[in-house]
């Protein structure tokens, strides 16, 4: 069956990782019998497939235990079981908080992740529905106002910027404040990229999100942190440092049309504590889905119909 609108994104997005590791993973599992052989062969492609080894021993015993209980018997019903179990461990447990007035959405991270290009498909996401306002709160790099500014105007949504070397946390402030004043219902603020590790650089992330509250008391905050796919589960080891200092909320996974190693999407809410809420699939501006734990389960390890169909393809 073809597929359309965001469920054919989100299988093109992961096409790399659908037709290059999963798809080792989907044939070795309806293609053998269910043996302690098929447990090892699992495991070590989930491994392969950037998984992670702690998430792959769960995976695999989990799948084990409901093999033994469920008494399936055929490599697609291990399949089936095996796009559960992954459904469950990458679904959010709730929306996220955009109840405020207005409802801000900090994004942050690490240089070069894709921060900025993802406010850029925020904004477009949003526009559509909601009075969106962006700040530029990236003063530090020379020309980050300015490549917002260009996003700004193409997702046609207005920006408020102040000159190289302003305080982000006052940019910050006034866009809040003049949102809630202009009855803006949303704003997505830009920061700088800094490590975890740069004390007085996170310091100032909890500078800024004190002052969206000062700014406006019935704003609501969600801090997205921005997380490159490419670089997998060592992005997710830095992360752990960078979720503590800086009170992040979700995460945004970037860069998943990049690599055959998708697999990362699978642990990061266990081992961050934190829901992935937005992926990225391309440089573009509408290259962004809201991430649903269903449609990402289902892209991964395909049903048996589109399985079928995807086998020609790879
Ligand atoms: N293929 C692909 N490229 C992406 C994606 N998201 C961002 N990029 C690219 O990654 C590069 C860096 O993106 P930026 O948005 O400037 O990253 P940043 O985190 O704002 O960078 P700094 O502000 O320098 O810290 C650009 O070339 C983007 O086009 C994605 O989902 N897929
Ligand atoms: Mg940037």
């Amino acid at each position: 069956m073809p597929l359309f609108g965001s469920k054919k994104k989100i299988s093109d997005g992961l096409e790399k990782t659908r037709t290059g590791f999963f798809a080792r993973i989907a044939n070795t599992l309806t293609g053998s019998e269910i043996d302690d052989d098929l447990y090892n062969d699992l495991e070590e492609q989930l491994i392969l497939a950037d998984v992670g080894p702690e998430s792959a021993v769960r995976l695999v015993d989990e799948l084990r235990d409901q093999v033994e209980a469920q008494h399936l018997r055929t490599g697609q019903q291990a399949l089936d079981a095996l796009r559960e179990i992954i459904r469950l461990e990458i679904s959010p447990e709730a929306d996220m908080d955009l109840s405020g007035r207005p409802a801000v959405i900090l994004v942050i991270g690490v240089n070069g992740v894709g921060k900025t290009t993802s406010i850029a498909k925020l904004a477009h996401f949003y526009g559509r529905r909601k009075r969106v306002l962006l700040a530029a709160g990236d003063t530090f790099r020379a020309a980050a106002g300015e490549q917002l500014e260009l996003w700004a105007q193409r997702a046609g949504v207005p920006l408020v910027k102040a000159g190289e070397g302003a305080d982000p946390a006052a940019v910050i402030f006034d866009a809040v404040q003049s949102a809630a004043a202009r009855g803006y219902d949303m704003v997505i603020a830009d920061t700088a990229g800094r490590l975890h590790n740069k004390k007085g650089l996170m310091d100032e992330l909890g500078k800024i999100s004190r002052s969206v509250k000062k700014a406006a008391p019935e704003a609501s905050l969600e801090v997205l942190l921005v997380l490159d796919a490419i670089t997998g589960q060592n992005a997710i080891s830095q992360a752990q440092e960078f979720c503590k200092a800086a009170g992040a909320t979700g995460i945004i996974l970037t860069k998943l049309d990049g690599t055959p190693k998708g697999g990362c999407v699978v642990s990061v809410k266990r081992k961050l504590g934190l829901p992935i809420r937005f992926v990225g699939v391309g440089e573009q501006i509408d290259d962004l889905i809201p991430f649903s734990g269903t449609d990402f389960a289902e892209a991964l390890l395909p049903g048996l119909p589109a399985h079928e169909a995807g086998e020609g393809e790879a």
